[in-house]
């Protein structure tokens, strides 16, 4: 194992050979590849972002400036600074900025807030944070001055926008020296990403200018973009998905223009695409399901003429769905299953619809090696059966930053990394995402996966929204219990209704939620996956229910209804 910067584990040196043999890996640093790309597409549009425009060559300049100036404050080679942006045309600069400084961003998500920047700043070691000034009422300067107060190593605090004491605002920054920039190793880390596990403290994922430079260009080939693409960024641009797969630096790569939401929701994103011709996007379920019943079929008042190809990723997208975008948005729907820490599923343009329906995709490079295996013998399941879906490859991390216990149980010894993921492999080489393994209900000994569950419960008409988690019960353990969001204009269906629309699509008794609870909305992570943590305390606040209190897990006798439950908003 070649020892990484500040302790992130790499590959060894015979897989290292093989993926440069096999021209994934090359030599340039991702700053190089600005540069690069700048020499080629020169004055076409690069970032656009509200009124701002800017060309290839316009970002290359401000990159390099600001790399200058960030190196006149000190920030060099290999320091770690937090970059907390939105999708302004500034992240690119700075991201870009930093990367040519030789410095190492930390891309943390806007909804972070102090407690997860802090976490991610002490982790890093971070030398300086990179905000806006105020967003929607924050104020980013008083966080990054509470943070600076908890993190000693956090020197600089830099605004976009207009500074208070203690930080200093990008614009005013000393100009810098002529002297030429350094020359990053592109085997060492480029960016730190932020893990999206929704349990426990976020952890930090080392992406090297070569893993990360193949990641966005195999993306971009998958995704057949070429210069005459218009890439939308719905989502936050520190998140994997809208960065490089094929994202802002996959379109880059390829001379197309990438235009950034300011606002991930439907009337900003959905704008956007009419005004500035977008032709690709990507975003989570939630938000294609609201787009869809926007503005599908002709719904609304946007034409979407432009719009070739949505990319849906980052949770479950269910098959009722996924079905609904090629007739309702007239675009080709690619279905995306990745993670922060490397590996990338994706259907291919040309998949049947019906294989795009029901499948996650399958992984980018033929130099992936995935394995569905038993997680508690680590053997390989009989074909098509579910089991955790470990990998290893030319962009998945062999370990995370600063991390070494936690690498003792993601990781297998031969360098798989253990997604906690279940899936089965379909004999077309696809994967079906069966859950998470911590996501599965064991509810008296009756095993509930959580994401079969949800996907039944959103193919009924009257459901928009899904979320089932379990909640602790006396008799069983753990129950069954379902959140759900009524459709516009229709009203919840009732337990008894659901059972029996379950009992009808061939589901068993005990699958049927033991309690189901109803929302206007349900709570999103920083990215727009529905938070089941913030659900469980929701919920956990919520009154007591008896509903669940069945003698034996298989019972199939009416479930008692009694008691405060029967109070408590829309159980069934
Ligand atoms: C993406 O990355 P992360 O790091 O925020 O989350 C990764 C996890 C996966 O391990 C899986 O549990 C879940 O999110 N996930 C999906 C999924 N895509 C991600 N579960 C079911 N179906 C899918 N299509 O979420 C991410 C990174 C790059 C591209 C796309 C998504």
């Amino acid at each position: 194992m070649t020892d990484l910067i500040d302790g992130a584990i790499g590959w060894p040196a015979e897989a290292e050979q093989r993926y440069r043999r096999a021209g994934h890996w090359g030599d340039d640093t991702l700053g190089d590849l600005l540069a690069r790309w700048a020499a080629r597409y020169g004055d076409a549009v690069a970032v656009v972002a509200g009124p701002t425009r800017l060309t290839y060559a316009g970002l290359d300049r401000a990159a390099g400036d600001r790399a200058r100036s960030l190196r006149a404050l000190g920030i060099g080679v290999g320091d770690r600074v937090v970059v907390h942006l939105p999708n302004v045309a500034e992240f690119a600069v700075t991201l870009f900025g930093l990367l040519r400084a030789g410095a190492v961003p930390v891309l943390t998500l806007p909804a972070h807030r102090q407690a997860e920047i802090e976490h991610l700043a002490a982790l890093s070691g971070a030398v300086g944070y990179v905000g806006p000034d105020v967003v929607d009422g924050f104020d980013h300067r008083e966080l990054a001055l509470a943070v600076a107060g908890a993190v000693p190593s956090l020197r600089h605090l830099l605004v976009d926008g207009e500074p208070v004491p203690g930080t200093t605002a990008l614009a005013g920054l000393p100009a810098g020296t002529a002297e030429p920039l350094p020359e990053p190793d592109p085997g060492q880390v480029a960016v730190l990403l932020v893990s999206g596990g929704t349990t426990g403290k976020p952890k930090l994922i080392p992406r090297t200018h070569r893993d990360y430079a193949y990641n966005a260009r195999a993306s971009a080939e998958v995704c057949g973009l070429t210069a005459d693409d218009v890439y939308l960024a719905c989502l936050p641009l520190a998140h994997n998905f809208p960065l490089a797969c094929p994202g802002l630096l996959g379109t880059l790569g390829v001379g197309g223009t990438v235009v950034l939401a300011p606002a991930p929701s439907p009337d900003v994103t959905l704008d956007l695409v009419d005004a500035e011709g977008v032709t690709v996007t990507a975003m989570v379920p939630p938000l294609l399901r609201l787009w869809t019943d926007l503005a599908g079929g002709g719904r609304g008042r946007w034409g979407l003429s432009t719009l070739r190809l949505v990319q849906v990723g980052g949770a479950k997208c269910d098959e009722t769905l996924a079905r609904r975008v090629r007739p309702e948005l007239d675009a080709t729907v690619q279905q995306v299953f990745g993670m922060a820490e490397g590996l990338l599923n994706f259907t291919r343009l040309d998949d049947p619809d019906d294989v795009v329906a029901v499948s996650q995709g399958r992984p980018l490079s033929p130099a992936d090696e995935i394995r569905v295996v038993d997680d508690r013998t680590g053997d390989d399941v009989p074909d098509g059966a579910v089991g955790e879906l470990w990998t290893r490859g030319p962009y998945t991390l062999r370990g995370y930053y600063r991390a070494r216990e936690h690498d003792a149980t993601s990781f297998t010894p031969d360098g798989y990394y253990r997604t906690g993921d279940l899936v089965r492999l379909l004999p077309t080489g696809h994967l079906v995402v069966e859950g998470r393994i911590k996501d599965v209900i064991n509810r008296g000994g009756e095993n509930v996966a959580a994401t079969e569950l949800e996907e039944h419960l959103l193919a009924h008409p009257d459901i928009a929204g899904a979320a089932v988690l379990a909640i602790p019960d006396d008799d069983l353990g753990e129950a069954v219990c379902a959140a759900i969001v009524p459709a516009r204009g229709a009203v919840a269906p009732k337990r008894r209704a659901i059972r029996e629309f379950l009992t009808a699509r061939g589901l068993a008794r005990f699958m049927s939620p033991d309690k189901v609870v109803v929302r206007d909305e349900l709570p999103l992570t920083a990215v727009g996956k529905i938070d089941k943590r913030a659900l469980g305390e929701q919920l956990a606040g919520a009154p007591v229910t008896r509903c669940a209190r069945l003698a034996c897990p298989a019972a199939s006798r009416p479930t008692p209804r009694s008691g405060p439950a029967a109070r408590s908003p829309g159980p069934g």
